[in-house]
């Protein structure tokens, strides 16, 4: 049996219920935020275990490592990355562990781009 639209007029909507209508709503794809992790100077976390740090958790050749370790140095930090908020999260907390570990005050940060 074919189900008619009930219209206060009495009278179908001229298309005999045959036919209906598809709508497609188009959803934007955010990016999701990219964050910037960082690391700080100190006057104590020695040179090599900086230049380790970047090499074991941001997959660094030791050249670039020494390149953003004596960037550290002598401007006071620099960007060594930039993540998803939760790969950013888990690289800070690597090493700001690794080096509360091996007892230096080596400070690593993270703030959204
Ligand atoms: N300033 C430190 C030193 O002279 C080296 C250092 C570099 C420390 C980078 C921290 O993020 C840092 N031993």
């Amino acid at each position: 049996m074919t189900r008619r639209p009930f219209l206060m007029s009495g009278k179908t909507s001229g298309n005999d219920g045959e036919t209906s209508v598809i709508t497609k709503t188009r959803s934007r794809t955010e990016r999701p935020p990219l964050y910037k992790v960082m690391l700080l100077n100190d006057d104590y976390t020695p040179m090599e275990f900086v230049v380790h740090v970047l090499e074991r958790f941001f997959g660094l050749t030791h050249a670039q490592a020494f390149e953003i370790m004596l960037t550290v140095h002598k401007k006071g930090l620099a960007v060594v990355g930039v993540f998803s908020f939760e790969v950013a999260e888990t690289k800070v907390a690597q090493v700001m562990d690794f080096a509360r570990r091996h007892q230096h005050p080596l400070q690593c940060t993270m703030e959204k781009e």
